[in-house]
């Protein structure tokens, strides 16, 4: 299909909605607006190519699949297995591990089968705290991985901000976790996973990644590789690496601390995941999964990664020379964590007082945070979704400089004003969706 009959095909479904019900569309609508006229640095969020989004819109959402490709519970699944085969087949060319899982809806649903395929309830687990950068999945206690497992936290040194490995290590030879959960939702270094590996080895547990955040840093080969060194990976599919909603899972075969069970690893996954905890697969989700993972497999796709560190770094720089407090100091990857504090604003403050000039960031808590998780000392920023858009270095900085000046001129509506009005004239220049009508 060419670009234009494409376009025409995603124009064409927009107005059926639009005729059949305003409402819904006019919604759509208003989003893709604010997409559109936005600065979006939440480090967790990126734009979908058209291909992706077309693709997440086919009717392979009418499809019950309940199983996996040859095995289903439901006729008529002959081109269904042709989809999910092809994001499995892509994703193991693109990460390489010896057993693949595409089903998971979501990042916490991965994590949620992984402990499934590993854990009785009430075993110990050893996961990075949410405080210091981990994620609720990784044994809050509000989430269920927190109420259903006893998770042990490891958090980072006061004085680098960064993983302390003698903690790690300590602890799990204090509780002895039958897994270690490595991974971060808000740690903006590169993370050791070997040294993880070497710990898990000492105490024999499994090693468990969450590469959600960095996945398509991995791919590009920017980050350290967990695959070759974890039982098991879990990702989301839509931060770095730029697919739809949802997440995969990666592990070894062979489960090799118990060699004598019936189910290998492999299998373990794919029974927590169905029927463990999850029901019919979304079909046409897998489906765009295989299409943004046909885009990862790309070299523009490398290149693409290499400018999101570049732009991050490009961040670092402007905010360090304008007095912000960096957590850790700065940044390996596609984020950086902000104490805003230091300019005298709380994280929410921070977070309305972008969000008011149309640049959304979340707020988050630091490291040894002394203020409330709904009202933390940070801001969380990555450049993920403004590196899509065909933002590089000159404007980048631009960026970075209206950001800094925001934030130490908390209440000057006329630098405000103004700065809105250069952000909607730089976007103009990287329009995002054009084929989509208004
Ligand atoms: N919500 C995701 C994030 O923002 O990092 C993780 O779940």
């Amino acid at each position: 299909m060419t670009v234009k009959q494409f376009s025409r095909t995603i124009i064409g479904m927009l107005d059926t909605l639009k005729q059949q019900d305003l409402t819904a569309w006019e919604i759509a609508q208003a989003e893709l607006s604010r997409q559109r006229n936005g600065l979006e640095m939440i480090a967790s969020e990126n734009f979908v190519s058209l291909a992706v989004l077309e693709a997440a819109s086919t009717v392979l959402t009418n499809k019950y699949a309940e199983g996996y490709p040859g095995k289903r519970y439901y006729g008529g699944n002959q081109f269904i297995d042709q989809a999910e085969n092809l994001a499995i087949a892509r994703a193991a060319q693109l990460f390489g591990a010896e057993h693949t899982n595409v089903q998971p809806h979501s990042g916490s649903q991965a994590n949620q089968a992984a402990y499934l395929a590993t854990l009785n309830p009430g075993d110990t687990v050893l996961g990075m705290s949410l405080a210091c950068g981990g994620h609720l999945t990784h044994g809050h206690p509000i989430s269920s991985s927190g109420k259903i497992y006893h998770f042990i936290h490891y958090g980072v040194s006061k004085e680098s901000e960064q993983i302390d490995f003698d903690e790690v290590k300590a602890l799990a030879k204090e509780h002895k976790p039958k897994v270690i959960v490595a991974g971060a939702s808000a740690y903006p270094r590169q993370i050791d996973f070997v040294k993880f590996k070497a710990i898990s080895d000492e105490v024999g547990a499994y090693l468990m990644v969450d590469m959600a955040h960095i996945a398509g840093l991995v791919a590009a080969k920017l980050h350290p590789d967990p695959i070759p060194v974890a039982d098991i990976v879990t990702t989301t599919t839509h931060k770095t690496l730029r697919g739809p909603r949802g997440a995969m899972i990666f592990c070894k075969t062979q489960d090799r601390l118990h060699l004598e069970d019936k189910k290998n690893l492999a299998q373990k996954i794919d029974s927590a995941v169905f029927p463990g905890i999850q029901g019919g697969p979304l079909e046409h989700i897998i489906l765009a999964k295989a299409v943004a993972l046909q885009e990862a497999l790309q070299p523009s796709f490398a290149a693409y990664q290499q400018q999101i560190i570049t732009n991050a770094k490009i961040l670092e720089t402007i905010f360090l020379q304008n007095g912000l407090r960096l957590i850790s100091g700065g940044t390996d990857n596609h984020l950086l964590l902000v104490d805003v504090t230091a300019v005298n604003l709380s994280g929410k403050e921070a977070e309305n007082l972008l969000a008011s000039c149309e640049i959304y960031v979340n707020k988050n808590a630091i490291p040894f945070d002394t203020r409330s998780p709904m009202d933390p000392s940070g801001i969380r920023l990555g450049t993920a979704a403004l590196t899509t858009r065909g933002l590089k270095e000159t404007e980048i900085k631009l960026v970075g400089e209206w950001f800094c000046q925001i934030l130490k001129n908390p209440t000057d509506a006329a630098k405000h004003d103004q700065i809105k009005k250069e952000i909607a004239g730089l976007l103009e220049q990287f329009p995002l969706y054009p084929q989509i009508n208004s």
